[in-house]
């Protein structure tokens, strides 16, 4: 008989000598660090392009815009940070420079920054007033700070990736704990550069002298997960739709991708055969652009919309950076922040009640329990009586490695097992997935792993029903 022991059932009965330790699942590299598990664990968090850009209804700006158009008139982090809460986003990645060279806090390294505008006549700090803000909410800070820079002089030449880094220094620095920073892959060629209106090509891969700037702000932010295509704490996703692949592997072949890399169509999926855990994030704005546009009020995306992201992106094994883009008077958008917090009310609707009896490690509600399987093994779970269901979610024990390759879900229809068809190709679980199907009334669910990379840990399975709109 094959075994169906969980972790904590294995330990004790190690501890009572009962079994011997090569029984207990072995790590299967690639593997996490803690802080990616952390990181991972945070699932939704927000996004936030806001600067000069906004005052001149641009999505690039070219590095030439006077620091009069920044005066925003009623700027409230505080305003930010509440809808944020209130849309369950766990943390905050702001872009304290964009492409444009622009910086939101008063910088010692350039005069281009808040410290010469208008507002708060040259006493504004962004950066610093949505830490503040982030602290006494109780939400984590990330920052974007774009190594393409249109407006400095000396982009292109070797003094530049020292001024970044000292930017990157200063920011790391002043702004207590940074949970993320973001290192931007664009480097579009032309812009201002100090007058010369020209255009600059640098070498992607090794211009910015990227160990350098990773060696910083692991210095700096030790717990910090850096994000640039390829990483090195997580890898973009390849688009900017919110869309993971629904085969999804937290591996990277080690230094094959870098920031601006051509062959992007491979993040989605990842390198099956990577040799280095780099899970996704899905980066994707609430409205059509980054930054705040007026002719966008119409069109930002509906909390049905923000549904579908969740589930085509924390739903398949990846983070969901959901971006709101700060309006002139320096607030979110009403439009925003009604639809993301419906967003999240409809996510706890449909997510909070799980109908499966939590009897064992994997229907606990506890990640740290799992059960073991085999490929090709098949796990029942019974329900005390016949129930409407059309949601699964599962998750494997990530921490000793993502092993499931392919997998079946059925119903019983009360004589014979049925497939669910939920509409995408069941292959990777990875730290979460969730699967939406046409309800089905039964007491019996069957799990099947028809392919994996090793013994499976199956730390969570649940199932919910969610209320079909307009249906009931
Ligand atoms: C892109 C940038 O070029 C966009 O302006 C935006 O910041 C997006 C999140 O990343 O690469």
């Amino acid at each position: 008989m094959k075994k169906r022991l969980s972790k904590t059932f294995l330990v004790s009965l190690l501890l009572a000598g009962s079994l011997h330790a090569e029984e207990v699942p072995s790590p299967l590299p690639p593997l996490p660090s803690p802080q990616q598990v952390a990181w991972q664990q945070m699932e939704t968090y927000a996004f936030v392009h806001f600067g000069l850009n906004t005052f001149t209804d641009q999505e690039w700006g070219y590095g030439d815009v006077p620091l009069d158009k920044f005066n925003p008139t009623d700027l409230d982090c505080e305003q930010w940070v509440r809808t944020f809460v209130e849309s369950g986003m766990k943390g905050v990645i702001l872009t304290a420079k964009h492409h444009d060279g622009f910086c939101l806090w008063p910088t010692k390294y350039t005069d281009y920054s808040v410290r010469n505008t208008p507002y708060l006549d040259g006493k504004g700090d962004i950066v610093g007033q949505l830490a503040e803000a982030c602290r006494k909410y109780g939400l984590k800070l990330g920052l974007y700070l774009s190594p393409w820079d249109r407006h400095q002089a000396f982009y292109g030449t070797s003094l530049y990736p020292e001024y970044y880094v000292l930017q990157m220094e200063e920011l790391l620095s002043d702004y207590g704990d940074i949970f993320e920073v973001w290192l931007d892959g664009a480097n579009g060629g032309n812009g201002w550069y100090g007058g010369a209106k020209e255009e600059r090509k640098i070498d992607r891969r090794t211009y910015y002298n990227y160990p350098r700037i990773i060696e910083t702000i692991h210095r700096l932010q030790p717990k910090a997960i850096i994000f640039s295509d390829g990483g090195p704490g997580c890898r973009w996703v390849g688009n900017e739709s919110g869309i993971a692949s629904t085969t999804n592997w937290a591996f990277l072949r080690k230094d094959d991708v870098y920031p601006g890399y051509p062959q992007f169509r491979e993040l989605g999926p990842g390198h099956a055969d990577g040799d280095t855990w780099m899970p996704a994030e899905c980066d994707v704005s609430i409205r059509p652009g980054w930054f705040y546009h007026k002719g966008e009020d119409g069109k930002v995306k509906t909390p049905e919309q923000l549904v579908d992201i969740y589930y085509s992106s924390v739903g398949r094994n990846a983070t969901m950076l959901l971006n709101f883009p700060v309006d002139r008077t320096g607030r979110i958008n009403p439009i925003d922040s009604a639809n993301a917090v419906a967003f999240r009310g409809r996510i706890k609707q449909e997510l909070s009640h799980n109908l499966l009896p939590r009897r064992k490690a994997e229907t606990d509600g506890c990640f740290e329990t799992y059960k073991v399987l085999q490929s090709g093994e098949s796990l029942e779970v019974k329900l005390t009586s016949k129930t409407k269901l059309n949601r699964l979610l599962l998750q494997e024990y990530i921490p000793l490695g993502q092993r499931v390759k392919a997998f079946r879900i059925e119903w019983h229809d009360g004589k014979a097992w049925q497939a669910i068809d939920a509409g995408e190709e069941t292959t990777t679980i990875g730290y979460k997935r969730i699967l939406r199907f046409p309800t089905v009334g039964t007491k019996r669910l069957r799990l099947t792993i028809l392919d994996s990379r090793a013994p499976v840990l199956l730390s969570e399975v649940a199932a919910f029903y969610a209320p079909e709109h307009g249906k009931e």
